[in-house]
Formats: structure tokens, C-alpha cells, sequence
């Protein structure tokens, strides 16, 4: 073998040899950031639904406790006759101001009935005076799309309410909510 072409060899044999080691480093170093990515997104996801709990947790907690301020609530309610939030909180006797969104396209309403009446009876109740007394708040039917705000003084025995759509059938096929004072 003439030198030149052991020389070529050589250098073949060493370029291949570092390719190699170099392919190597890069598919530990691929795989120790793949491994790191990985557990990055886990806590990332971990703390993340772990501080989203505490996060409406908090809203309820302190506005329960500012039971001296006043608290602003959104409810929306949709054409799957829903409320959503479908459970909120108040503090007894607290000013609330209410926003009411109907996010549907048919009529959708929001009444609170007192905790000592029946659903059922509030709304097989055909006398309009009468079932007025058992609510303690309403805000009449909004068209699709249309939303209103109004501020009221919660109830001032704490207790279970019930949040309805008094729109005909809506409180039956489930449109109701739970709106618990303490
Ligand atoms: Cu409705």
C-alpha cells in the first residue's frame, strides 16, 4: 500500500469514527431533551390543572368573604338549556350585580326562587301574581344574543336556591341552576 492512500485510510477510518461518536452525542443529547420536553410538560399540565381548581376556588372563596363588598356574577345560558356557571355563591344580604348573557338564538330568562318553594309548584303556577311571590329575583326573557345587568341584594337567609328558565318547558327539560347563600 503506497503511504498517500494509508494516509486516505486513516483519515476514512478517523472521519467515520467521529461521525459515529458524533451521531452518538447527538442521540443522547435528542433523547436527554425529548426526556426533559417530556417531564417539562407533564408538571407544566400538573400544575396547571392543580392551580386552576384552587383558581375558582378562590373566586368563590373570596367573594364568599367579602360579604361586605359587592360581587359581580356572569351567568350564561345557552340553546342546550344550560346555565353556566350552573352553581354560584353569594353571601347573605350581599350586593350582587348580575350579568345575565343569552347566548343562545330562542329566549332564555333567570329566576331565583325562594328556598322554600318547590320547583315544581313555581312553575305549574299559572296565577303570574302569585308565582311572583315565590321568586326572588328574575330577570325576564332576553332575546338570543341580548344580555342585562342588574344589582340586587342576595338573600338574606342562607340556604339552597334554585336558579331557573322560566321560559315554557326550559326548567323542566333541565335549564335550572343552584345558587347557595352562606
Ligand atoms: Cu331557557
Amino acid at each position: 500500500m503506497r503511504p498517500w492512500l494509508i494516509a486516505i485510510t486513516l483519515l476514512g477510518t478517523a472521519v467515520a469514527a467521529a461521525l459515529v461518536l458524533a451521531s452518538c452525542a447527538g442521540t443522547e443529547e435528542t433523547t436527554i431533551t425529548a426526556a426533559e420536553t417530556t417531564s417539562l410538560t407533564q408538571s407544566e399540565a400538573g400544575s396547571d390543572s392543580t392551580t386552576s381548581t384552587p383558581t375558582a376556588v378562590d373566586e368563590t372563596t373570596s367573594t364568599a368573604d367579602g360579604s361586605t363588598e359587592g360581587q359581580s356574577l356572569s351567568v350564561t345560558a345557552t340553546d342546550d338549556l344550560r346555565f353556566k356557571p350552573d352553581a354560584i355563591e353569594m353571601s347573605p344580604g350581599q350586593q350582587v350585580e348580575l350579568t345575565f348573557r343569552n347566548a343562545g338564538s330562542v329566549q332564555h330568562s333567570l329566576a331565583i326562587i325562594k328556598a322554600d318553594s318547590e320547583l315544581e309548584h313555581v312553575l305549574a303556577e299559572t296565577d303570574e301574581v302569585h308565582r311572583d311571590e315565590e321568586l326572588f329575583f328574575e330577570i325576564h326573557p332576553l332575546d338570543g344574543g341580548a344580555e342585562a345587568t342588574e344589582t340586587f341584594a342576595a338573600p338574606s337567609e342562607p340556604g339552597t336556591y334554585v336558579i331557573a328558565c322560566l321560559v315554557t318547558g326550559h326548567a323542566d327539560a333541565g335549564m335550572v341552576a343552584t345558587l347557595t347563600v352562606r
